[in-house]
């Protein structure tokens, strides 16, 4: 590789602090980041990308493989011969004049029987720093991987950072991961969407687990135990603020408290008790910023205040940082996500307000900073999962929570989720789009063998966890938010609990069981009359016309959709005509 890239220098990676400390001085020098002030936010860095590198282009990611049947309709394809080609010619000499580093690191605490090594090849400070946040690495994974000889090649160069020649390619038939002429997280941080979610998907389904786009979090009840859920939701769509909620005032004396054990991916496999277990494979946080404040998130804001990276946010004269949607008054002034002086109120040719931090603009923290890491991150073995729930940005449509009959109904539900775009991704803001398991951008293979490979997982489990829909984002008629969320979404976890230990009924729909309105406990919270009953009301015709949106999907997947899922689909149908 480095042959092909040909850098002056290649330095290895060891964790040190030293090494580290280094890095971030030389980074500081290049202008690679900026040291923020260090009284304030101690071990902080502020990162800028470029202009049009600010979230993953899911149009320039590919997956390799022989077979172009294997990828499905949900990826774009090559062929690993033309792609390995198309990449050399653009890594050709890419690291001239720079150094390349090489990460060896380990998603999943390592010696794991569940955890995977990786090694990433970069020219880019800003990666080697990240990973070091965002993963287990340096000279513990060597020494492990001398015992197993097994590992994911990832290669990185930024190079020119041209758009035009920008490649995020999958070789999961190879092990291997090669990206060019990016510098935007999940484009470039190896370990994370690529290795753990397109590459470790694809292992999952021969292996027999399950590598998913998924928070965990646990819920100590007043009696002290602790029940863990998993809950898929888009991009941008709430994962990170779910997983470290504060319990809002009015639950609060029943002694609820919440451990975080992931915000952004879940692996998850049978083990000898029949049962579901998962772990997060990273040690960090990639979190969005904008709208984290000591309201929504209080939690985030004490594990960001120190040995941080933040990317594209607002730089304030003080050395601190700032976004929309944070603490305090609008900073009078500053320096924006594009390096360009600011000032609230500013807009563009086209009259839009020029926004300090890039929409998408996020921070790089460890776990252990949060005051609700669970103290179970470093277990080999995970956490014992009760419930799964999918979630999205429904404006319409889809009620704050119901649950599906049965795991086979529940993988239709997953099967069938849709969410509104948000800026996590290029393309069209707010356009609904079909995202199963909110893992359409990161299955590394066919969707039509992954509802198989769900379907079948749950039979391989004495006790499947329940399976649930959740959404926070309905809107009234003024498109105003008609639930609170953030915190008060405890209330619904609550009611999940409820259902899995079968402490209560529930309202049967069409759709799925749906909550008597008694059965949430809604103490401290005052929601205008009625708005309770159209959080959770179902309108058949709304969902009949949903349905044609589903059909149209399935369709693209052709003969190979397991024959459950149109089972599902016409028993639904009938349910909303009857
Ligand atoms: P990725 O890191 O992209 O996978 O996103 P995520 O699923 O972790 O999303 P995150 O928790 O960072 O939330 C993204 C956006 O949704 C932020 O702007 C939040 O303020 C907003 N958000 C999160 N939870 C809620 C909620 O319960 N209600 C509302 N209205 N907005 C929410
Ligand atoms: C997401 O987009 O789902 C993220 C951020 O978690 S990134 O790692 O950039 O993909
Ligand atoms: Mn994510």
């Amino acid at each position: 590789m480095a042959r092909l890239c040909e850098p002056d220098d290649i330095v290895w990676i060891d964790g040190t602090d030293s090494q580290r400390e280094a890095l971030e001085k030389e980074a500081v020098q290049e202008g690679e980041i900026i040291r923020l002030d260090q009284d304030k936010l101690p071990g902080c860095f502020l990162h800028r990308t470029a202009k049009n590198d600010v979230a993953r282009t899911e149009h320039l990611t590919f997956i390799c493989t022989k077979k172009k049947r294997d990828v499905g309709p949900n990826n774009n394809w090559m062929s690993p011969r033309a792609a390995y080609a198309k990449a050399k010619a653009i890594f050709k000499g890419s690291m001239r004049g720079r150094t390349m580093y090489v990460i060896p690191f380990s998603m999943g605490p390592v010696g794991s029987p569940f955890s995977k090594i990786g090694v990433e090849l970069t020219d880019s400070r800003y990666v080697v720093l990240n990973m070091l946040i965002m993963t287990h690495a340096g000279e513990v994974v060597l020494r492990q991987l001398e015992q197993e000889d097994k590992f994911t090649k990832c290669l990185h160069s930024k190079a020119q950072i041209d758009i035009n020649k920008r490649l995020i390619l999958h070789f999961p038939e190879d092990n291997t991961i090669w990206s060019v002429n990016s510098g935007y997280g999940g484009n470039v941080l190896l370990g994370k969407k690529c290795l753990s979610l397109r590459v470790a998907s694809f292992l999952a389904r021969k292996e027999k687990w399950l590598a998913e786009h998924m928070l965990i979090l646990g819920i100590e009840e007043p009696n002290g135990q602790i029940e863990y859920i998993a809950g898929a939701f888009p991009s941008a769509c709430g994962k990170t603020n779910l997983t470290m909620l504060e319990p809002p005032e009015g639950l609060r004396k029943k002694g609820y408290r919440i451990w975080t054990v992931g915000d952004d991916i879940a692996w998850m496999r049978v083990d000898s008790d029949g049962a579901l277990w998962g772990l997060n494979p990273e040690t960090g946080f990639f979190g969005v910023a904008p709208g984290t404040n000591s309201e929504t998130n209080p939690n985030m804001l004490k594990t960001i205040n120190k040995n941080t990276i933040f990317t594209n946010v607002l730089q304030k004269p003080d050395g601190t940082v700032w976004w929309e949607g944070a603490d305090g008054e609008v900073p009078e002034e500053g320096i924006d996500w594009q390096g360009r002086p600011w000032k609230p109120g500013m807009v563009d040719e086209n009259g839009k307000p020029i926004t300090g931090a890039h929409p998408n603009s996020r921070f790089t923290a460890p776990i252990i900073n949060a005051p609700t890491a669970s103290f179970r991150l470093e277990q080999h073995h995970g956490v014992p999962i009760s419930a799964m729930i999918f979630g999205g940005r429904r404006q319409h449509l889809a009620p704050l929570v119901y649950e599906a009959f049965n795991w086979q109904h529940g993988v239709f539900i997953g099967a069938t989720m849709a969410s509104e775009r948000t800026s996590a991704q290029v393309g069209k803001l707010g356009e609904v789009r079909r995202d199963p398991m909110a893992m359409f951008p990161f299955c590394g293979y066919n969707m039509a063998d992954y509802f198989k490979h769900w379907l079948a997982m749950g039979k391989g489990m004495n006790k499947p966890p329940r399976i649930f829909h959740v959404n926070w984002f309905r809107t009234d008629q003024n498109g105003k938010f008609l639930w609170p969320g953030f915190r008060e979404n405890l209330r619904v976890l609550e009611w999940i609990l409820d259902r899995c230990n079968n402490k209560v009924s529930a309202v049967k729909t069409a759709i799925g069981f749906i909550p008597n309105a008694s059965d949430l406990d809604m103490t401290g919270l005052d929601l205008p009359d009625g708005t309770l009953e159209k959080l959770l009301a179902v309108d058949n015709q709304d969902w009949l016309e949903e349905s044609k949106g589903i059909k149209d999907f399935f369709k693209k997947f052709e003969g190979d959709l397991p024959p459950e899922m149109w089972q599902e689909f016409e028993a639904l149908e009938k349910r909303l005509k009857s």
